[in-house]
């Protein structure tokens, strides 16, 4: 007899009632997250074989060289929170500027924005790696009925309401919180269905893995290169493992696992270094809180900094508790 697993949407019916704000709306909007999710999954698993490799000869606000793949999700996900009517208000990392929802059924009462990467790693489509879609939910701020302004979307991370991330890996896992505990779902592909595979998931206190881009080195301050120095240590428990697969949520996924930290600092190429705090660092700093880990930005807790902009960067360090906080230790 297999072991039945509860699936994602039993788990989001089981838990709306516990969850505050709920009328059934957030079941609504993380429902239509795992329907788009299903559907870059299918494009993902197939991008080698149909002509949506490479670029789609455009370029992001980012700077970027936009992949088709990048497009393709970024649309997927806004067309299917549009057409759910359930959020008033989505930014993202391929559009310049926040869209606002006007849905006419409800008389705009909609009150949740989102924000979201839709294909975090993008880097990594052409040669067949890891990707991942990162959301962070908010309830809007300004009056319910109004078009959303900016200030719906700049509020700390301490504000968010859920948070989670898809990674388009060996198999294609679904990960979330709503502040209530970390639970991770797999998607079986036979059946579309995503399955309770990893309750409760938590960063193991202290790690031995160190994930950053050691090829910035020379360009780090003196105080993370002090640290990345001590993780190679013939001393203690180290040197550590170095793991860097160039996709944030891959990175942060396998440390969650098996413990680690994940960094992303200043540079003198990337002053505020590269992630982006509203749509990368902000639900994964919910996340990784809700697991017993840490996110930092080499001075402050991540979710405490308030926004000043849509596309905002910021240093990120993120994981076990130890070893960000020996991180920040040496960066002080
Ligand atoms: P670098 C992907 O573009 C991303 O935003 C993260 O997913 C990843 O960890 C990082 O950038 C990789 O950046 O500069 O090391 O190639």
């Amino acid at each position: 007899m297999t072991k039945q697993y509860k699936t994602l949407g039993e788990f989001i019916i089981e838990n709306q009632d516990s969850f505050k704000y709920s009328s059934g709306e957030l079941s609504r909007l993380l429902n239509g997250l795992r329907l788009a999710a299903k559907v870059v999954n299918h494009e993902v698993n197939k991008a080698g074989l149909v002509d949506i490799l490479g670029e789609a000869g455009d370029t992001n606000i980012q700077g970027e060289n936009q992949q088709k793949l990048d497009v393709l999700a970024n649309e997927k996900f806004i067309q299917t929170l549009k057409k759910r009517e359930i959020v008033c208000g989505i930014a993202s990392e391929e559009e310049d500027d926040f869209i606002s929802i006007n849905s006419f059924d409800n008389n705009n009462q909609n009150k949740y924005v989102v924000l979201i990467d839709p294909l975090d790693g993008s880097s990594n489509i052409d040669v067949n790696v890891s990707v991942g879609t990162i959301f962070s939910i908010y309830r809007r701020v300004t009056p319910v009925g109004s078009p959303v302004t900016i200030d719906d979307f700049l509020q700390p991370g301490t504000k968010q309401i859920a948070a989670g991330y898809i990674v388009y890996g060996t198999s294609t896992m679904l990960v979330y919180t709503t502040g209530d505990g970390v639970n991770g779902f797999t998607l079986n592909p036979a059946l579309g269905t995503f399955y309770l595979s990893h309750p409760n998931m938590k960063f193991p206190e202290t790690g031995n893995i160190y994930s950053v881009n050691e090829g910035n080195y020379v360009h780090f301050p003196q105080g993370v290169k002090d640290y990345i120095k001590y993780c190679q240590k013939e001393e203690d428990d180290r040197p550590y493992t170095s793991r860097y697969i160039g996709s944030l949520v891959s990175d942060f996924h396998r440390n969650m696992i098996k413990g680690g930290i994940y960094m992303y600092p200043t540079s003198s190429k990337a002053p505020d270094g590269k992630l982006r705090l509203l749509y990368e660092c902000n639900p994964m700093a919910f996340i990784a809180e809700q697991a017993d880990g840490l996110a930092s930005d080499g001075k402050q807790r991540i979710m405490e900094i308030n926004p000043k902009e849509l596309h905002q960067r910021v240093p990120f360090f993120c994981g076990s508790k130890k070893m960000v906080e020996k991180a920040k230790e040496f960066m002080k």
